[in-house]
């Protein structure tokens, strides 16, 4: 008996990857292992660019960068629970500093886990997931994957920006499928993410009480830097020449240098405006919540944002204005003309006054030579060499080597400072390096305090096997802080902020075949940054510091819970 030739079959691994090729996914971070080593290596059999690392979690913070440089969510893959778990700090992080990131991860078997008869790497991720990330979905069936796929997406892009779990089980990985019909599933979102436009009436009232100030202030957040709002943030902050604050990330959205920036008279404008617009930024501990003795009292908010329910959360909103921030900028700056919106000048020129004596003093910390080099040497010198590169990434963790660099270091161009963001966390230097290369095309400086190098130190090997420009400078004072605590007890185990003194960073990058430099003074971290970026090639510059001049916690020691005994301090 002669049987019919059969329709030819897809599985899940293969649907996967034509839905995230037909969703426009070129780049995939990630770490292969059982179930989802195929799919790695079939994405990149059609074209997609998989870029491996050697931890989780980096791969996950390369992702949420990407997200937060296109706006369309970075792809994250890991394996099962212990993988998985790596990469999920990286996306509770995406979602706290809301980057659109999704995170895919094979599962076990649904019936042993759900048994709890302990499958092999087996956990119930989802729900672990859920309360860390916007959305969590799990695709049971290949024909649930485009449908899955395109939750996933919007439910990263639209609103507030976010991580996203995915779950995909490797019994659905290998379940087969008509190819036609497979194909058939396929679809793209339309519009994920819509533009959302403000209503008239909070316009209205935005631009009548900021007309009414006497002392106005704009704060640029990182949600400003994301929706690429900087033409219609020029005009705005131009217009009404009303001096401008930049968030961490937000600085370069409009250059440092402009004459209106108020950065190096913050203290000032934060305690005397009166009236303070919000673009893009939640009043969080970044800004004291809006309140206590940092702020005038009687200070009045505007606010951008595209999240409702953030208007309210720390202090009183008397001007919300929800959309997304390059409508409500453009509908702000057509109605503008009819408010007399002004900036006294007695205002400007108080901060100006501020601002020349704050320059001034640090003109003289920077220009002070100590041996061995404190930050405000050694980042002289980096501000001096990074004049010639203006337009490159510059990522930053650590306490007093984040604090201190971007105090220094001036922007000039919207999103090329990628840091340590909403939770202030350590870790995402490597991660998120890789991310800006490979993404962004430009080439990456990293300024990283020792301690913080450390959490994705590992990751300088996936910098020269993909032979990425980055250039990695450590700041190396011995420790967490400081480099000199000593042990209360007086017994030999380092103190709890020592780190190895006089360790050799810059021998881990030859291992892998990058650049290594070793600089002692001003004179040597020049010359050695200027080669470095000259060369475009995986390098790492040990650049030592004092250990005795980090000051506890960086500028938030504050933070610290007080002892009713006495600080343990030094
Ligand atoms: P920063 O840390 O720089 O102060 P935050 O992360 O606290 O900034 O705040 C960013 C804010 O921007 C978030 O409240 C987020 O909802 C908002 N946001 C993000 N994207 C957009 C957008 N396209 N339009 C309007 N608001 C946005
Ligand atoms: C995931 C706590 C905040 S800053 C820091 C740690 C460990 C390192 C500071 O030392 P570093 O910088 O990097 O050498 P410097 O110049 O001051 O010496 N774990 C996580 N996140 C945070 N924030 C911490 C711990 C911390
Ligand atoms: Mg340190």
């Amino acid at each position: 008996m002669n049987s019919l030739p059969s329709a030819p079959l897809t599985d899940g691994m293969h649907l996967m990857v034509d839905a995230l090729k037909r969703n426009g996914v070129d780049t995939i971070f990630g770490v292969v292992g059982i179930p989802v080593t195929d799919l790695a290596r079939h994405a990149q059999e059609v074209g997609i660019r998989y870029i491996g690392f050697r931890h989780e979690q980096s791969a996950g913070n390369a992702a949420a960068v990407s997200g937060y440089l296109t706006q369309k969510p970075g792809i994250c893959l890991t394996v099962s629970a212990p993988g998985f778990l790596n990469g999920l700090t990286a996306l509770a992080c995406a979602t706290q500093n809301g980057f659109p990131m999704i995170q895919i991860s094979g599962s076990s078997d649904r019936n042993i886990i759900d048994l709890a008869q302990g499958d092999y790497e087996g956990l119930d991720q989802m729900n672990i997931a859920k309360p860390f990330v916007k959305a969590a979905y799990r695709i049971n069936r290949p024909e649930d994957i485009a449908v899955g796929v395109a939750r996933a997406i919007r439910a990263a892009v639209s609103g507030r920006p976010g991580g996203v779990y995915l779950d995909i089980t490797t019994a659905m990985l290998s379940t087969t499928m008509d190819a036609e019909a497979a194909e058939a599933t396929l679809f793209t979102p339309v519009d994920p993410a819509p533009k959302q436009y403000p209503c008239s009436g909070s316009v209205k009232r935005a631009l009548k009480l900021l007309a009414s100030a006497k002392k106005p202030l704009i704060i640029l957040g990182k949600g400003a830097a994301y929706a690429q709002a900087e033409e219609q943030v020029r005009t705005f902050v131009e217009s009404t020449g009303i001096p401008f604050l930049p968030m961490s990330m937000a600085k370069g959205l409009l250059p440092d240098d402009h004459p209106q920036c108020a950065a190096s008279a913050r203290s000032l404008v934060l305690g005397q405006a009166d009236v303070v617009m919000l673009i893009g930024a939640r009043l969080n501990w970044l800004l004291t919540h809006g309140k206590g003795k940092k702020w005038n009292p009687a200070v009045q908010f505007v606010q951008l944002d595209i999240e409702p329910e953030e208007m309210d959360s720390n202090r009183p909103i008397a001007a919300p204005v929800v959309g997304d921030i390059v409508s409500s900028l453009e509908v702000m700056i057509a109605k503008m003309d009819n408010f007399s919106i002004h900036c006294p000048q007695e205002w400007l020129d108080a901060i100006d006054a501020t601002r020349k004596v704050n320059m001034a003093k640090m003109q003289v910390k920077l220009t002070t030579v100590t041996s061995p080099m404190n930050y405000f040497g050694a980042l002289r010198a980096v501000n001096d060499v990074m004049q010639g590169y203006k337009d490159i990434y510059l990522v930053n963790e650590g306490a007093n080597t984040l604090d201190d660099t971007r105090n220094v270091i001036n922007m000039y161009h919207p999103r090329l400072r990628l840091d340590t963001g909403t939770w202030g966390v350590m870790g995402i230097g490597m991660g998120y390096a890789i991310g800006a290369a490979v993404t962004g095309g430009k080439q990456v400086l990293a300024i990283e305090g020792d301690s913080a190098f450390g959490f994705s130190g590992m990751e300088i090997e996936t910098i020269c096997r993909y032979q990425l420009p980055v250039t990695i400078v450590v700041f190396n004072n011995d420790g967490i802080y400081r480099g000199n605590d000593p042990n209360l007890s007086g017994g030999p185990d380092p103190s709890p902020t020592s780190l190895t003194p006089g360790a050799r960073y810059d021998k881990m990058i030859e291992a892998f075949g990058g650049v290594a430099y070793h600089a002692t003074t001003t004179g040597e971290l020049r010359n050695a940054l200027s080669a470095a970026l000259a060369s475009r090639k995986p390098s790492l510059i040990n650049c030592v510091i004092d250990p005795a001049v980090g000051t506890e916690s960086g500028h938030i020691g504050n933070l610290n819970p007080k002892s009713v005994v006495g600080s343990l301090q030094k």
